[in-house]
């Protein structure tokens, strides 16, 4: 493991202090979306492109697999940033009426 190196001695007996220690990856959370009877193709299609960059094509495709499946994956992203876009995204549904469900999953 790259870095869990601890510590070393150099050749006059020395304790070397390695700096490369305490770098973790971040755990990952993808960014659930649920079907609802309710929400418009449209609005969910929108959303897919303005909060989570997909093109059309790509925001059509995912729409439409969570209306077909019940749920999909909008992205995958660090839990600060996944929990920011699923809030925005259902503050923005609420404001314009739309049951839209959204939820994190840890990788
Ligand atoms: N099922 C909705 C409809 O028929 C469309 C929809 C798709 C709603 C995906 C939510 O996450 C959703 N209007």
């Amino acid at each position: 493991m790259a870095d869990k190196k601890t510590d070393d001695h150099n050749t006059d007996g020395n304790v070397v202090l390695d700096e490369r220690v305490k770098t973790k990856k971040p755990s990952l959370y993808r960014v659930l979306m649920l079907n609802d009877d309710y929400t418009p193709m449209e609005f969910v299609v929108m959303v897919l492109q303005r909060y989570f960059g997909h093109n059309s094509e790509s925001a059509q495709r995912i729409m439409l697999h969570v209306h077909q499946r019940g749920v999909g994956v909008c992205g995958v992203f660090t839990y600060e940033i996944a929990e920011t876009k699923a809030a925005q995204v259902m503050n923005f549904a609420r404001q314009n009426e739309h049951p839209l469900q959204l939820q994190l999953e840890k990788e």
